[in-house]
């Protein structure tokens, strides 16, 4: 039986396992990323693992989410960032030199190998062919150890893209319709997998924007084949030697698709307060725009500055919009400021942010109270922005340039012919933002300033876990919602103490007081509990409080992993009327939790007690063997030093 192109990497680089959806496998990493707001954490916790050097073909650590530096511990986290990865093996990417996946796709990734990151948004890279995966910071610290990557063998969901795309309508229209039909559930548990006559026509960074914003399906990843198109990409970046042709044999069979005509699609936009509330921008109407974002690992590409120029060129921002923009690298404003680009943005009365994720993540351009801002970011959860009244929508560069122009959302169609970006022969390439490793390793003294602190180590699983149910939340509870980013809190990345005392406060703001009255206890969720980030944060946050389990409906991917790697328990409930009746600060105890936990590998549910009310109910832990021995070693480094 033939097998479709993820299919292909993932039987090159299969360590253990069988390759039958559901069934728990371990992949081989080639390479690694992190960033600075995940990677301080992944590199603490390599050393506590205590390897001299990195073990992957490649391993870069990106500077990109904190850099407003209105403090030292930015800066602290830099320069700690920059010693380790000189000791280690590690590339360092200076901040300033651009967005991790945006870089990445330029400059390091390679068709056909597999790449774990420490950030939710890696399967940028599937727009090259690559198997690239987000992953919480300890699961890349064990894989820049040499250490395989464990999932869950995924569903492919083949998403067919017929036709061709119509002048005005963009890649992030085509990720936006994916989004409306499949849901920000819609992915998890598969890899979103492209074909079709449709993709020759998509260039790398169209295809980077789907596979980018695949993360919002809650998808493991999304790829694209590697085909003429990433020959040429890779040629124009000066690495053609990198180019391997993966693509889905024939008769590969799928177990899920989709088909969409890119000819009928319209310009789309999602609207408050999540990726997948999509409607077409003419049906929503001429909303008041008070400000406009375009950039980050999305939509920040030379083809989509390009476009904005273009529209921009000779005009004049509304005077009620507040424009800004990032390209997404140093590579991108580098071109846009040898073409001329950059001046007729500049003129339009753009504001030009440095090449970093800045706003998207809420470092940073916070909108009025009340705003309505447009951005071509990939996540428009309530309060991320930094003003928990603004209302965010997510669009296409091309709708962003028209309606900033124009003060209200507008439909680009409206604008007449549509700019044409010539295809680039030849990126700027220009590497000299990243730092090789040192060639002696002994010689580096790591910098660790105040701002560095200890991370908080769970310990063995206690024979009875007992607690109250400290707060009961609904469904799409994101990671920013467990532990919130913006500009005050991004600082203390590396200082997990201080961070703790926000831990779900956006839903509670009482809860991390609570939790520690209580000496901890257990949280209570809805469906898709931990979408977004890939934020360790949000498990170490709890922890910290002394959270022993997580009880929801269900998990995202990466959250649930995070939780195993912390030894904090994820059960889902097998009947959900037990959710329905479970009331805040009932008690509830888990008696032999480790006997519960090996059963559970077994396939057996665990029973937690409700002891306010007299009642047991049945939940469900989904775990491997493996997974059931990092439970009980309290978190997965314990397991890793065979500790616990
Ligand atoms: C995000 O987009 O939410 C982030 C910030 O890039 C996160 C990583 C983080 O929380 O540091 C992600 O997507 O994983
Ligand atoms: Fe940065 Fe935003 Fe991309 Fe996250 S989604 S990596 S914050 S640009």
């Amino acid at each position: 039986m033939g097998r479709s192109a993820a299919q292909k990497i993932l039987a090159a680089h299969l360590v253990e396992g069988s390759m039958t959806s559901g069934s728990e496998i371990s992949i081989r990493i080639d390479q690694t990323l992190t960033q600075d707001s995940t990677g301080t954490m992944a590199y603490l916790q390599f050393e506590a693992i205590g390897l001299p050097r990195v073990k992957t073909r490649l391993s870069v650590s990106y500077v990109d989410h904190n850099t407003l530096q209105s403090g030292f511990e930015n800066a602290d986290d830099h320069k700690y960032l920059q010693t380790v990865a000189a000791k280690y093996g590690v590339r360092f990417s200076r901040p300033g030199n651009g967005i991790c996946h945006q870089v990445h796709m330029e400059r390091f990734g390679v068709p056909g190998q597999t790449l774990l990151g420490s950030d939710s948004h890696t399967p940028t890279c599937g727009g090259l062919g690559m198997l690239a995966i987000g992953a919480g910071g300890l699961d890349v610290a064990v894989a820049m150890g040499g250490g395989p990557c464990f999932l869950s063998m995924p569903k492919i969901h083949r998403v067919v893209l017929e036709g061709r795309l119509r002048p005005w309508v963009s890649a992030k229209d085509v990720i936006l319709e994916v989004l409306r039909r499949l849901s920000v559930k819609g992915g998890v548990g598969r890899i979103v997998e492209y074909a079709g006559p449709g993709v020759a026509s998509l260039s790398v960074p169209e295809r980077a924007t789907i596979t980018n914003m695949g993360a919002e399906l809650g998808a493991t990843t999304s790829i694209f084949p590697s085909d003429a198109t990433t020959r040429a990409f890779l040629a124009a970046q000066g690495r053609e030697g990198d180019f391997v042709a993966v693509e889905a044999d024939a008769d590969a069979v799928y177990d899920e698709e989709t088909v969409i005509d890119l000819d009928a699609l319209v310009p789309l936009a999602a609207r408050p307060h999540s990726p997948d509330n999509v409607s077409g921008v003419g049906s929503i109407g001429p909303v008041r725009v008070d400000q406009v974002c375009i950039g980050s690992c999305t939509n920040s590409s030379y083809l989509d500055m390009m476009k904005v120029a273009a529209v921009l060129k000779g005009k004049t921002v509304h005077p009620e919009v507040s424009l800004t923009i990032s390209p997404g690298s140093r590579q991108v404003l580098a071109m846009l400021s040898s073409n001329g680009a950059l001046a007729d943005l500049v003129a339009a009365g753009a504001r030009i942010l440095e090449s970093a994720c800045g706003p998207c993540i809420g470092m940073g351009q916070s909108p009025r109270t009340d705003a309505v801002s447009l951005r071509t970011f990939n996540r428009n959860f309530e309060g991320r922005s930094g003003t928990a009244s603004a209302q965010v929508y997510l669009v296409s560069p091309e709708t962003a340039a028209a309606s900033a122009l124009a003060g209200v959302l507008t439909d680009p169609r409206t604008l007449g012919a549509a700019p044409v970006v010539a295809p680039v022969p030849h990126f700027a390439v220009n590497d000299n933002l990243v730092v090789d490793p040192a060639a002696d390793p002994d010689s580096v003294a790591i910098v660790r300033g105040p701002n560095i602190k200890p991370f908080p180590r769970n310990k063995a699983l206690p024979p009875a876990l007992s607690g109250k149910a400290l707060i009961r939340l609904g469904d799409n509870i994101t990671t920013d919602h467990i532990m919130p980013s913006n500009s005050k809190l991004l600082p203390y990345r590396s200082n997990v103490p201080y961070l703790a005392g926000f831990c779900l406060t956006p839903c509670d703001p009482d809860f991390p007081k609570r939790a520690r009255e209580n000496g901890g206890g257990f949280i209570v969720g809805g469906s898709n509990y931990g979408q977004g980030s890939s934020r360790e944060h949000a498990a170490l946050a709890p922890l910290e409080l002394g959270i022993r389990g997580v009880l929801v409906l269900s998990f995202a991917r990466i959250h649930m992993a995070n939780l195993i790697n912390n030894g904090i328990l994820p059960l889902t409930f097998a009947d959900p009327a037990d959710y329905a009746a479970l009331d805040p600060m009932d008690e509830l105890a888990v008696d032999d939790a480790p006997g519960q936990v090996r059963a559970a590998a077994q396939g057996r549910d665990v029973t937690v007690r409700n002891v306010t009310k007299g009642t047991a109910m049945r939940m469900c832990l989904p775990i491997s063997a493996r997974q059931a021995d990092i439970l009980l070693a309290g978190g997965l480094l314990n397991y890793t030093r065979g500790e616990g």
